[in-house]
């Protein structure tokens, strides 16, 4: 019986003193496959530690061995690699592993089992009974973390693992995924979850196979694991609401309005933390409601300030330093502190001290103040800062 052929698309960045070795140790899953023929494809982005000469070179002294170079990312490496072992290898079955030996190679024989026994697409997961996840701590939080996320908002929950790379699927699951929901010329990590997403909406047959992760024995991640919990995290909304019927591009419009994102991100956390001191000030101090806005806003202009210097602006470099942008920052924020205090003043004047019930609720008047200082506030800042935050980048 003619054997089945199984590609194995390795991406690789930097990683000149473990792919040998990975290679090789995929070979060998071979001879636990009966009836199959293990090839693999190394896919480089152009590896400034040569990496891409290495694999050069393996694939000229073996015939098992294919060589594929691409742009920068993850998700080109990957569904480039597919592409190219489907125009030119005539695969049976698709195979994807890491190339820089975290992960134990036997998963490509359980990986390759399963679709054997039916299913469309195998996925390695740390999560399942016998497997494994060595990483660091943080690591950790963040591998269980995407998975609750995408559980919950995209589904299905039965699933575990939905951020590792070991898996293995079928030619016609990879011609039937719809590439244009896909964000896999993304520079994050996302093409691995979206793609089991897509697999799922795609009719996808699926079983998780046991893996071990190891920690890196050489080398350093690539994974920036800040930006993937973003991506993670818009990703999964957007595939919720396409899930609803509600096509609208969130992951899209989110990672290119980043920036203005994180703004409004820390905005909402300056606003829970004003109102949280306007309350405090009125109940423990008893400070009256315009008083205590004066106060909390001023706090929550230090929190946002803090937040949109170390987080939403780190990476905008200009000739003023850290005190005079407090400066200037206060300055921008002052008028809206003076507008948040005016309303206030002025709805107290009108309405004064009071309360409404709401069901089993008694809900203060200034509560109210509060909230009406939201809109008039946030427009102004958004016109000002908008323009302080171009002006510096201009510098
Ligand atoms: N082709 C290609 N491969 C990449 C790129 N970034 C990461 N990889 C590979 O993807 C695999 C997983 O990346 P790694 O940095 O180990 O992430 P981690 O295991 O999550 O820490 C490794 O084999 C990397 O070499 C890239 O931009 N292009
Ligand atoms: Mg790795």
């Amino acid at each position: 019986m003619e054997k089945k052929k199984v590609v194995v698309v390795l991406p690789t960045y930097n990683e000149k003193n473990v792919l040998e070795k990975t290679v090789s140790k995929v070979l060998e899953q071979e001879k636990n496959l009966p009836g199959f023929r293990v090839e693999v494809l190394i896919v480089d982005s152009g590896s400034p530690d040569g990496t891409g000469e290495i694999a050069k070179r393996l694939s000229k002294s073996n015939p098992r061995v294919h060589f594929l170079e691409v742009e920068r990312g993850l998700g080109v490496g990957i569904i480039r690699g597919h592409q190219y072992s489907l125009e030119h290898l005539n695969p049976d079955v698709l195979a994807q592993l890491d190339a820089d030996g975290q992960v134990e190679a036997d998963v490509l024989v359980r990986l390759v089992e399963a679709i054997k026994e039916g299913y469309d697409l195998a996925l390695g997961s740390r999560f399942v009974k016998g497997g494994e996840n060595q990483l660091s701590f943080t690591r950790r939080v963040f591998s269980m973390g995407s998975s609750l996320v995408f559980r919950i908002l995209v589904g299905p929950f039965g699933i575990r693992e939905v951020t590792n790379s070991a898996r293995a699927f079928t030619p016609e699951l990879f011609k039937r995924i719809n590439f244009d929901r896909l964000p896999w010329r993304e520079q994050t990590f996302i093409v691995q979850p979206a793609f089991l997403n897509e697999a799922i909406l795609a009719g996808a047959k699926y079983k998780e196979v046991p893996l071990v992760f190891k920690n890196r024995a050489e080398g350093y991640s690539k994974n920036k694991v800040v930006n993937y919990t973003y991506d993670v995290i818009t990703y999964a909304i957007d595939a919720r609401l396409h899930k609803w019927g509600i096509n609208f591009p969130l992951f899209y419009i989110t990672r290119r309005a980043k920036t203005l994102i994180k703004f409004g991100v820390v905005g909402f956390t300056g606003t829970i933390v004003d109102f949280f001191f306007y309350k405090f000030f009125i109940n423990s101090l008893g400070m009256l409601p315009a008083t205590s806005k004066g106060f909390s806003a001023e706090i929550a202009i230090l929190n946002n300030f803090a937040w949109n210097h170390f987080w939403t602006f780190r990476y905008r470099k200009n000739k003023t330093n850290v005190w005079q942008k407090l400066g200037i920052f206060n300055f921008v924020s002052l008028g809206g502190l003076v507008i948040g205090v005016l309303v206030v003043k002025l709805l107290y004047t009108f309405f004064g001290d009071g309360f409404v019930q709401i069901g089993n609720f008694r809900a203060a008047y200034n509560n109210f103040y509060f909230f009406a200082t939201i809109p008039p506030v946030l427009i102004w800042n958004f016109a000002i800062n908008n323009l302080i935050t171009w002006k510096n980048q201009e510098d």
